[in-house]
């Protein structure tokens, strides 16, 4: 299945020596490549060559032959096979206020639940606010949150979330609104969007047993206690979760079904590319500091490592992918392939100055190299850009990028890129 086509690259750039600077010191592991001259010499698999040699030229091919190769590698090699069987999803509402956050927004709460059987659940809670200012349908961001819904706002009125959490410490009062910065509800809701989140614990806990606590234990055969080498880990099952988010928002009169934004940060951005590859629902896709196994070149090995990755979560990939630790160049696929997945439709991949572990030059290039299928698609691509742009300077067309100041997180500045992409896209703004 190995591409006997490759594209030669070159030695990439240096980063700006600013990058090098004593933020970076701090946040970066030690034992690991932060350093340009070190990057290995590397040839990426084309995504626009098939398994048998011959080239992608058209739509069709891409569409009927090379985007099914590329999906089977990615789920084969790295994230893992989602389960086809569908199970009785059920939405149920928890909560409605008319007047939530001073009368700007209705908040929801709905439980989407995967058995029949209505209250036992595994359920994930979805938090929805769409903004009162509305006339009809609108579209809508959805992302993952790390901490529960109650930690996107400090809107009393979210429920704490009772699943397990990730520092061990059940949900309180007090952390209410701990990731505000992080969702900007108040902005997107003036823009004109409805924002949708659900906790991610909620579908699987995130840490090496969680797989068999959480939603993959539904799939597991009679005697079965773990995913098979080439089945999925928690971002698999976390796409499936957004995937499920996508069917009721689909039913939700508020909101536009064909317009949803999916956003992820981190470990979710991870997550948000591989859903969006998945399920072509997600009309436009955002990775925002996404690194190893997302929109970074696994081959770069810069900052976080294949190797290092499967060590500290040996939870998120599929077992295949413990094969390529120390082996990139053995890969059959790189990371601007999962990019190419999403075309045509727009994807924004966004780095941070500072976050160096995450290889922000490394997402550039998975941006760059996806663009000649964005192309062949018929859009615009990355825009003509060819060079990692200076910090806080967005580029692109069907492809965004931008490397902002600061460190790894979610922004204000993140965000205002992401609401004019969306705004170009989802509601045909023009741009500029
Ligand atoms: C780090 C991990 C990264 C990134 C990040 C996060 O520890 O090495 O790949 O996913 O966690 O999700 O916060």
């Amino acid at each position: 299945m190995r591409n006997s086509r490759c594209l030669s690259l070159p030695l990439a750039g240096c980063l700006p020596l600013i990058l090098l600077g004593s933020a970076w010191a701090m946040a970066q592991p030690s034992g690991f490549n932060y350093d340009e001259s070190k990057v290995p010499q590397y040839q990426l698999p084309d995504p626009l060559v098939l398994a048998d040699g011959s080239p992608v030229r058209d739509a069709d091919t891409w569409r009927q032959r090379r985007r099914t190769e590329i999906l089977r590698l990615f789920e084969t090699h790295v994230y893992g096979r989602t389960p086809e069987r569908k199970l009785p999803v059920t939405f149920q509402p928890v909560s409605v206020d008319p007047k939530a956050l001073g009368g700007r927004a209705t908040r929801k709460e709905v439980d989407i639940c995967f058995t029949s059987e209505k209250q036992d659940g595994p359920c994930m809670r979805l938090l929805l606010y769409v903004p009162n200012s509305a006339s009809g349908p609108v579209p809508v961001f959805l992302g993952l949150n790390f901490g529960g819904n109650h930690t996107i706002h400090a809107d009393p009125g979210i429920t704490l979330s009772r699943a397990w959490m990730r520092d061990g410490r059940p949900a309180t009062d007090d952390n209410r609104g701990q990731a505000a910065g992080r969702w900007q509800v108040e902005t997107v809701l003036d823009r004109g969007y409805a924002l949708a989140t659900i906790y991610y614990g909620d579908i699987v806990p995130d840490h090496k047993d969680g797989l068999s606590q959480g939603v993959p234990k539904l799939f597991y055969t009679a005697d079965q206690t773990q995913p098979a080498a080439d089945q999925w880990g928690a971002i698999g099952a976390w796409a499936w979760g957004l995937s499920r988010a996508v069917d009721y928002l689909e039913t939700d009169p508020d909101i536009a079904g064909d317009k949803v934004a999916l956003l992820g940060h981190s470990r979710l951005g991870k997550t948000a590319l591989w859903a969006g590859a998945l399920d072509e629902r997600f009309r436009l896709v955002i990775s925002n500091n996404s690194g190893c196994g997302g929109a970074a070149l696994s081959r770069r090995a810069f900052g976080e490592t294949v190797q290092r990755i499967n060590t500290s979560f040996p939870h998120w990939f599929c077992d295949n992918f413990n094969q390529y630790n120390g082996r990139e160049a053995d890969l059959p696929v790189d990371q601007h392939m999962l990019v190419a997945l999403i075309a045509p439709r727009p994807v924004y991949i966004a780095s941070a100055q500072e976050d160096s572990w995450a290889d922000p030059r490394g997402e550039f290039l998975s941006a760059l190299h996806a663009d000649p299928v964005y192309r062949l698609l018929g859009t615009e691509g990355l825009g003509g850009a060819t060079e990692q742009p200076p910090i806080d300077h967005p580029v692109g067309r069907q492809i965004g990028y931008h490397i902002r100041t600061g460190k790894h997180d979610v922004t204000a500045y993140d965000w205002q890129q992401y609401l004019d992409f969306a705004d170009r896209h989802l509601l045909g703004k023009a741009s500029d």
